[in-house]
């Protein structure tokens, strides 16, 4: 009996090692906004789905120095976007960044970005158990008006950040 007892605590010792090494985020869909002439931000977008608990931390590309995590939230009846510091990323599910919810902000644009192009990207991840991952995306750029949703995208405040 006891015996039994001891193995099972073991396999699940060995299932839990095993699956923190497995941990696999898949990314569908990424793309980018394009933007035009002197325009100082845009959205990158993609679904993400990971095998096991982790969430996105982080997020570099060579285009910026500054890559953010956000989210679009009411404020009274204003539709307005604000930093996150993680998206979780709950075992198994698919989760959604587009235009009018969660979103990649590339902020302080060092170019254009223009439809038809690559840009690349690197997630941050980390597991529930905190080890770290990186992925690299690379994402097609869409046109601007490209599944806009309502737009607010285009004038929602990025000054403020
Ligand atoms: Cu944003």
């Amino acid at each position: 009996m006891q015996r039994t007892f001891i193995s099972s605590l073991i396999g699940l010792a060995l299932l839990g090692a095993a699956s923190l090494a497995q941990a696999q985020v898949t990314v569908a869909e990424p793309w980018v906004r394009a933007t035009v002439a002197g325009q100082q931000a845009t959205g990158a977008f993609m679904a993400l789905q990971s095998t096991d608990q982790a969430k996105l931390v982080g997020v570099r590309s060579p285009l910026t120095q500054q890559a953010e995590i956000h989210e679009m939230v009411m404020d009274k009846d204003v539709m307005r976007m604000r930093q996150v510091q993680h998206i979780d990323l709950p075992a198994g599910k698919a989760v959604e960044l587009k235009p009018g919810s969660y979103h990649i902000m590339l902020m302080g644009l060092k170019q254009q970005v223009n439809a038809g192009s690559n840009v690349d990207l690197t997630l941050l991840i980390e597991t529930a158990a905190g080890q770290k991952q990186e992925i690299a995306v690379r994402a097609p750029v869409r046109a601007l008006n490209a599944k806009s949703g309502q737009g607010h995208h285009d004038g929602h405040g990025h000054k403020a950040h």
